[in-house]
C-alpha cells in the first residue's frame, strides 16, 4: 500500500515537472517539491532526496520571491537546503556539485558564521543560515 502511494506520488511529480518551466512556476509547490514529514540531519536528508533521484532544495535568490510562501505553506521554521561548504570551508556548493554564486545567496545578516563548524544551510522566511549538519531539521527535495 505504501509503495503504491509512493508510486503515485512519483507519477504526479513527473507530470508536474513537465508542466513546470522556469517561466511558469508551479503554484502547487508540494507537487513539484517533496517536503519531509520528519526532521533529520543534513546527510540523511540528502540521502533521502537522492534516493528519489532528486536534490535537496536550492532556494536561490532567483526564486526567492516565492520561497517564503513555500516555507510558510509547509509550516514555517527552518528547513535544510542543499547548500553546504563541507568540501572546502567558505566554498558553498549545492548537492549536485554546482557553485552557490554569492549573488544568488540569501544569507541572514551576520551569516554564514561557521559557528562551531557549521557547514550546511537552512532556509527560513528570513533567509539562509549555516547550521551544524548534524542537527535535525525538516527538508525539501526538488527535481530539476
Ligand atoms: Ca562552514
Ligand atoms: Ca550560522
Amino acid at each position: 500500500m505504501g509503495e503504491l502511494i509512493y508510486a503515485k506520488k512519483i507519477i504526479i511529480q513527473l507530470f508536474l515537472r513537465v508542466l513546470c518551466t522556469p517561466i511558469i512556476f508551479c503554484a502547487d509547490y508540494n507537487g513539484w517539491r517533496y517536503f519531509s514529514q520528519y526532521s533529520t540531519n543534513w546527510w540523511a536528508a540528502n540521502g533521502h532526496c537522492q534516493g528519489m533521484n532528486g536534490e535537496l532544495w536550492k532556494p536561490t535568490a532567483y526564486i526567492w520571491g516565492w520561497a517564503p510562501s513555500f516555507i510558510n505553506s509547509i509550516g514555517g521554521g527552518s528547513i535544510w537546503t542543499g547548500g553546504n561548504d563541507q568540501g572546502s570551508e567558505g566554498s558553498w556548493r549545492w548537492t549536485d556539485g554546482s557553485i552557490v554564486h554569492w549573488g544568488e545567496t540569501k544569507w541572514w545578516p551576520g551569516e554564514p558564521n561557521d559557528l562551531d563548524g557549521e557547514d550546511c544551510v537552512t532556509a527560513s522566511v528570513d533567509g539562509w543560515n549555516d547550521e551544524g549538519c548534524w542537527r535535525d531539521f525538516n527538508f525539501a527535495c526538488q527535481w530539476r
